[in-house]
């Protein structure tokens, strides 16, 4: 027995070290896909472009025209007197950033063209547009980047790019929908007309994703020596941090056994279910030495809020967020 004892102890050691470096996740970065906005209004009101609407889409070929699918900008005001370059905001782009990513770059397309007089006495030159972004639904922007000079035919104008912050600073929130705006000014000579054709706007953000950590159920399980710098007990009850599992009589379990919690077919089987991975949740959440993607409080609220709304999908859907959470990483030593 004991040559036998001898032999699994560097064998288990071994198997320890290969799970180990396979489950540990390097930060990894992405991006959005390159989105259209589906939403639009007015900037200033004295001279606004027609059709504001046609540049939700991008839907000129590069290198034609089609007045109709554009949103036609102007800056001399048809009543005459003041050189106004009106602006228009798009919003609504419906960008994925994931929550807690960091932001690394914003790129945003600008496609359009210009007509007018090229050459003669009447010759037009210098018509841009002007692009300015906005995380906090318009009460600051930020400077703005031009595109280069227009040309006749429809064009793809790329500013900013995955690493370019356009001097803003951002949170993967700055991007709901209800934050994000694009503004698009048109720029060039004064008294310059109707010219400015903008076919479309698009955004696509760039980010990069923490190395976050959890560990396992069962890791917390057989490692109670882990416990202490978490502030929790292996003693203490259930109800002492979630209040909810007091209503499906599971309050009076102590932490230590909601981990070796089994399933079932009924309600209460299935919180039981969610309760094992919310222990281990907490007990990532606390450890100083995790970088767990959700908070204590997070953890707390969001587990109460499924228990009491007594709804199997509702349980077993965060269930199912928790355990991948919890089998995150095992590269970490508490
Ligand atoms: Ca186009
Ligand atoms: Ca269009």
């Amino acid at each position: 027995m004991k040559r036998q004892a001898e032999f699994r102890k560097p064998l288990m050691t071994v198997i320890l070290m290969l799970s180990t470096m396979l489950i540990a996740l390097p930060a990894h970065a992405g991006s959005t896909t390159l989105q259209s906005p589906a939403s639009y209004a007015t900037g200033t009101t004295l001279n606004p472009p027609s059709d504001p609407e046609q540049a939700i889409a991008n839907d000129v070929t590069t290198g034609t025209t089609n007045d109709a699918l554009c949103a036609l900008f102007r800056t001399t005001n048809p009543g005459g007197g003041d050189d106004v370059a009106d602006s228009e905001i798009y919003y609504d782009f419906s960008l994925a950033v994931p929550a807690g990513a960091t932001i690394d770059g914003i790129e945003v397309v600008v496609s359009g063209y210009r007509t007018g007089p090229t050459s003669g006495p009447h010759a037009i030159s210098g018509l841009i547009f002007n692009a300015y972004l906005s995380g906090d639904a318009g009460s600051s922007w930020t400077t703005f980047k031009s595109t280069s000079e227009l040309t006749t035919t429809d064009a793809e104008y790329t500013l900013g790019g995955s690493t370019d912050l356009w001097n803003g600073i951002w949170t993967s929130s700055s991007f709901s929908n209800a934050n994000f705006r694009l503004q698009i000014i048109p720029g060039g000579p004064l008294n310059t007309g109707e010219h400015w054709k903008l076919d479309g706007v698009q955004v696509r953000v760039y980010y990069t994703l923490a190395d976050f950590e959890g560990l396992s159920h069962g890791y917390w399980k057989n490692h109670t020596e882990d416990w202490p710098p978490t502030g929790y007990s292996p003693s203490q009850t259930l109800a002492s941090v979630f209040s909810e599992s007091a209503d499906l009589g599971l309050g009076g379990y102590t932490l230590l056994q909601a981990l070796d919690f089994g399933g079932g077919p009924t309600l209460t089987d299935k919180a039981q279910l969610l309760l094992v991975q919310a222990v281990a949740a907490v007990l990532n959440a606390a450890h100083p030495d995790i970088n767990y993607p959700l908070t204590v409080a997070q953890v707390v609220a969001q587990v109460n809020a499924a228990l009491a709304s007594e709804d199997v999908t509702t349980i077993l859907a965060l269930q199912g967020v928790l355990d991948g959470y919890n089998n995150l990483s095992d590269d970490v030593e508490p």
